[in-house]
């Protein structure tokens, strides 16, 4: 059952729009930059799957922690991250969120719980656990998010983590991006069951599959599933499905490759979380098309701003190539 987003007021959709927004003019403008070499790493863009950091971040507290994979821009902004540091990251500054050495696929922002970002499959999983099985321990009532995809199914410490998670019942959600796509292989082609939401089910983790695309639907079951989670309930897997616009990395595009095709990218854009919200938004709350421009402006000028902090910081001096690092072990 679908719980009810009727309790979204103007204010609350109005988070959730621009939170959503902000990331893919983010992105966008990552895509505009990346062909100049300004940026120093892959970029693996969430264009598209906004809806699911917008609606997951937002039932959050400030306190409650996150961990994710290099396709982490989105729920960097979602959380609430410092855009100039993403931006800077993404140069290789030290004005970056990880002093330049990580790029885009480590993003950090620990001040807003965003602990963790890996380029691993499935590594920041276990970590998520741990972290969860920490606040439990120390008798805190944050809950803790692992964000992943469908590919990081098949990885085994998937299955050791919700081992785990189910044994201490420590207060995690597993929130599953299911964009049918581990770089070019679908789920059908990996997995003799598709229903991956099912997996914890011999462990008692209940696991629901829902629609990625409408923030409204995300935040509710988000909702929902951080009240049953926090202090002391059991651990829970939400998928959300929901569908990659851009190649696997890069800003490019890449539905003429065989592996996937055009058809679905146009049902994606169909279901286009922005326009949604902005139908619903209009139709319900009195939005108007004045309004969304104000927005998208205020946005577009905040992306500037920390373009341009980019651009002018300077990068990482050579002595701190060694800090931060295990310095004993090198
Ligand atoms: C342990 C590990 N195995 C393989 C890779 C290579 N790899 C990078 S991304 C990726 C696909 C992951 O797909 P998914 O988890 O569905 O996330 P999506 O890219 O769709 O967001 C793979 C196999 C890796 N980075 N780490
Ligand atoms: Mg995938």
């Amino acid at each position: 059952m679908t719980p009810s987003s009727s309790y979204l007021d103007s204010s609350a959709w109005n988070e959730l729009f621009r939170k959503m927004l902000k990331i893919r003019l983010a992105e966008s403008r990552v895509a505009e930059i990346y062909p100049t070499d300004k940026i120093q790493s892959p970029v693996h863009l969430s264009l598209g799957q906004e809806a699911i950091a917008a609606g997951v971040c937002h039932a959050l507290r400030p306190d409650d922690h996150i961990y994710g994979t290099y396709r982490g821009h989105g729920i960097f902004i979602a959380k609430g991250g410092d855009l100039k540091k993403a931006f800077a990251e993404l140069y290789a500054k030290n004005t970056g969120c990880c002093r330049g050495k990580g790029g885009s696929m480590h993003y950090v922002a620990p001040e807003v719980g965003l602990m963790g970002c890996s380029a691993i499959v499935a590594s920041t999983i276990p970590v998520a656990v741990g972290d969860a099985f920490a606040a439990k321990y120390l008798g805190l009532d944050r809950v803790t998010v692992a964000f992943f995809g469908d590919g990081a199914v098949g990885e085994g410490v998937f299955f050791e983590s919700l081992n785990f998670a189910a044994l201490k019942q420590v207060p995690v959600i597993f929130v599953l991006e299911n964009n049918n796509y581990a770089v070019h292989s679908c789920v059908k082609e990996r997995h003799k069951v598709t229903e991956l939401y099912k997996f914890g089910e011999g462990l008692g983790i209940k696991g629901i599959r829902t629609d990625g695309f409408d923030v409204a639907n995300v935040y509710a079951n988000m909702r929902e599933a951080v009240q049953t989670v926090r202090g002391g309930g059991s651990p829970m897997v939400l998928e959300f499905m929901t569908h990659r616009w851009a190649e696997h990395v890069g800003p490019g595009a890449d539905h003429n490759e065989k592996y996937r095709d055009r058809a679905l990218l146009n049902l994606a854009i169909e279901r286009d979380s922005i326009q949604m919200a902005k139908n619903t938004m209009k139709r319900g709350l009195g939005f108007s098309d004045d309004d969304f421009l104000r927005i998208e402006n205020e946005l577009k000028a905040e992306i500037d701003e920390a373009v341009g902090f980019a651009e002018k910081s300077p990068i990482p001096d050579k002595k701190e190539l060694y800090e931060g690092l295990f310095k004993e072990r090198i």
